[in-house]
């Protein structure tokens, strides 16, 4: 490798800021744009040697997904589409905190300590979102892979799941799909019509839907997609991302799920499901308003539920005997694990937050299903799954048919809010449900998710899937003392603190079985997490 393009570019035109350290968060590299230049151009970089290392594509995604507009961030992808693996994580710090002198001197570091080949060639493949400052990020990013001799696949400006799906498809040669963007919805409309058909009789499931597109790259997507989903799907497209609205403010996945209140932006339309995605359309949500105007929230859970439920009868009917399983994160709500379990009857693991470690724990099942309450998840077949649904669908077997097209209206790369939308409305049809019925399954617990502001999130740790806190030493027995208080001893209280990898601030997590308690609770865990943790700001009242 030559080194000195890096050299000059690092002198003359990415100089880092003085003054920051960066740490590698839930998704990547995340914070305000104007201070990620030179991240980005180091993670070009750093992309070459990930892909000389694995001698594969690796991809690169410019994005800050649900964060406000004014923030950007970098999620770099490994060849099977999966994020970055955590033990590289490291590696990407270092680099993009080392001085400037001492960049070339790192890189050659990292060669010799993975033992790469640098005669190795190197394919970057790169995305980007809507944001503004996305374009100079790109052109960094860019930069930094060509600085050290690697090549680029230019996506464009794409959702983070088709970035993913490009990178899988590079990889395998295309069987897994054709590495176009348009080679990406036309696998999934496909899929989806074929799975729909057009007629039906249906009384209770109606076709039509409300599209939230956070005012992203997701609404310009759904543009792309939706002339080719019409002949099964009615779909009303709002905050595309073609107004004046801004990304993720009042709207999308993260704003609904996180306020629980119908998006900006979309009429109040009783009855009808609204369908939001985030700003990377990674994530999606589901809600409606009933005829008395009470909102409802179908969040990652109750869309988890209705994958697995649908996947374990459609098993049984092909009699087609596999392991199903399902995993989940601290953050899902206590009825939803109570009826996977329960009534399901489908295995349950909690991960950690963070879709890398879902996907991980996704892995131990011939189908694993996987999803976050924020929406973002999605399901994985084996290889030997694969093959059994497929040899039976060729002997004849419809039900392992209809599970193929299952298979491909899926993006098994990573949670991808369009693809994970249609499946839904797949099941929903064959189901006839309406999004009531849906709602129905089961009640969830009242819940509410917060933000507190502390000085420095990084005192607080956490240990067994971050539902208990290890650091403040005296957090967590606050917390429990609090739980076995009266007040919530009796109410199926669960309460829990993490400090965010995507935004400054930490995350309270509370519920129970009335609204007034899950606040109450909500609001005495997050004034402890202030007095303990070194809250700044108001204290939360
Ligand atoms: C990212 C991750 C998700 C995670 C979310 C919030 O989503 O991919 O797994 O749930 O951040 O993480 P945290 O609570 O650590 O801020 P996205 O859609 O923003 O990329």
């Amino acid at each position: 490798m030559d080194f000195q393009s890096l050299e000059k570019l690092t002198a003359e035109k990415y100089k880092k800021h003085a003054s920051r350290t960066f740490n590698y968060g839930t998704a990547g590299f995340r914070t305000k744009a104007d201070d990620l230049e030179t991240v980005l151009f180091r993670m070009g970089v750093l992309a070459v040697v990930r892909s000389k290392a694995m001698k594969a594509h690796i991809g690169m995604m410019i994005t800050a997904s649900h964060n406000p507009a004014c923030d950007n961030g970098v999620k770099i992808v490994d060849p099977r589409g999966e994020m970055m693996a955590v033990a590289w994580e490291e590696h990407a710090t270092v680099l993009a905190n080392a001085e400037d002198l001492q960049l070339v001197a790192a890189v050659q570091q990292l060669l010799q300590q993975e033992n790469i080949n640098q005669q190795q060639p190197a394919i970057v493949v790169v995305g980007r979102d809507t944001r503004p400052s996305s374009d100079v990020l790109h052109a960094a990013a860019v930069a930094g892979v060509r600085a050290v001799g690697g090549q680029v696949v230019e996506c464009g400006v794409v959702t983070t799941p088709i970035l993913h799906y490009r990178v899988v498809c590079a990889n395998d040669g295309g069987s897994y799909g054709t590495p176009t963007n348009e080679g990406y919805s036309k696998k999934l409309a496909d899929a989806f019509l074929k799975l729909q058909g057009t007629g039906g009789s249906q009384s209770r499931y109606s076709s039509g839907l409300q599209f939230d597109g956070a005012n992203g790259v997701g609404g310009c997507q759904m543009s792309i997609m939706a002339p080719s989903l019409a002949a099964a799907l009615t779909i009303t497209q709002y905050n595309d991302g073609k107004g004046d609205g801004v990304l993720n403010y009042k709207c999308g996945a993260d704003h609904v799920k996180t306020t629980q209140s119908w998006p900006g932006g979309v009429p109040a339309t009783a009855g009808t499901r609204c369908v939001s995605v985030d700003g990377d359309a990674d994530r999606v949500i589901y809600s409606f308003l009933d005829s008395n105007g009470a909102f409802h929230l179908l969040d990652g859970d109750r869309i988890a539920t209705l994958i697995a439920g649908y996947l374990k009868q459609l098993l049984t009917r092909a009699q087609v005997s596999l392991k199903l399983g399902l995993i989940q994160t601290a953050y899902a709500n206590g009825a939803s694990t109570q009826y996977i379990n329960g009534t399901l009857g489908v295995p349950v693991g909690c991960a950690k937050t963070g879709v890398k470690f879902l996907h991980h724990m996704a892995l131990d099942y011939d189908i694993g299903v996987y999803f976050e309450a924020n929406g973002h998840g999605t399901v994985l077949f084996s290889d030997a799954a694969k093959k059994s649904i497929r040899e039976a669908a060729a002997a004849g077997n419809s039900v392992a048919e209809r599970l193929c097209s299952v298979i491909d209206v899926i993006n098994e790369t990573v949670g991808d809010a369009i693809s994970d939308m249609l499946l839904v409305e797949v099941i929903l049809k064959e189901q006839d449900w309406s999004v009531e019925d849906w709602n129905k399954q089961y009640t969830d617990l009242p819940n509410r998710l917060v933000k507190v502001l502390v000085a420095d999130r990084s005192v607080i740790s956490t240990t067994n899937a971050e539902r208990s806190c290890v650091t403040p030493a005296a957090l967590q027995p606050a917390i429990d003392n609090l739980l076995r208080s009266t007040e919530f001893a009796t109410a199926n209280a669960r309460a829990f603190c993490r400090p965010s990898g995507t935004e400054d601030v930490v995350r309270v997590y509370a519920e129970a079985s009335t609204r007034e308690l899950a606040d109450s609770l909500s609001t005495k865990v997050s004034q402890l997490v202030f007095d303990h943790a070194g809250g700044v700001g108001a204290r939360p009242k």
